[in-house]
């Protein structure tokens, strides 16, 4: 494949999220940073078409309790796909690995036990000026807004794949 080719394969492709319901399940954990990230997801999925009613919003205590919620709303049938929005901060935890680790592994988990995506928004860093710096504001760097399109891109794809004759 030509150098041309494969790199309009790597590029984003158009999202369109109308129709789509999305669920963001949040981690309370650092709320100053997740507040950030759930502005995010919305300002991308508002960009998809998405509506704001079709995005339905739960909280959870920390980045621990996020698989497990979010494999409730995958399971419930109620939504195409589930954003989890957490930060986890080095600095602050001395079961860091424990915390991002069960977390990440939870979320594939329940996203292939269901078989609905289920997005990783979830912020790992060193510190908080990392954490602030993936949750910027809008035209800044913002791990939510790309989880919102990383949770459309897979929603429009699964349907193609299952739809395919
Ligand atoms: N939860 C987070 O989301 N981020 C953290 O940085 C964090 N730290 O530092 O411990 C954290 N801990 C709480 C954890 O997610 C659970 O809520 C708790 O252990 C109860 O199960």
């Amino acid at each position: 494949m030509g150098e041309d080719v494969q790199a309009a394969h790597r590029s984003a492709p158009d999202l369109d999220g109308r129709g789509m319901r999305i669920a963001a399940v949040c981690g309370r954990f650092n709320d100053h940073v997740t507040t950030r990230l759930l502005d995010g997801v919305h300002r991308g999925l508002a960009g998809t078409g998405v509506p704001a009613d079709d995005i339905e919003v739960v909280w959870v205590p920390g980045a621990f309790e996020i698989p497990l919620a979010a494999k409730a709303f995958a399971e419930s049938g109620t939504v195409d796909a589930v954003i989890g929005l957490g930060c986890v901060i080095r600095g602050e935890t001395t079961h860091y690995e424990t915390v991002a680790g069960e977390c990440a592994a939870g979320i594939q988990q329940a996203q292939l036990a269901t078989g609905v995506p289920i997005v990783f928004g979830v912020l790992t860093t060193e510190d908080l000026d990392q954490a602030l710096a993936r949750s910027e504001g809008a035209g800044g760097h913002n791990v939510g807004e790309e989880a919102a399109a990383t949770a459309v891109e897979m929603v429009a794809l699964l349907r193609r794949i299952r739809t395919a004759p």
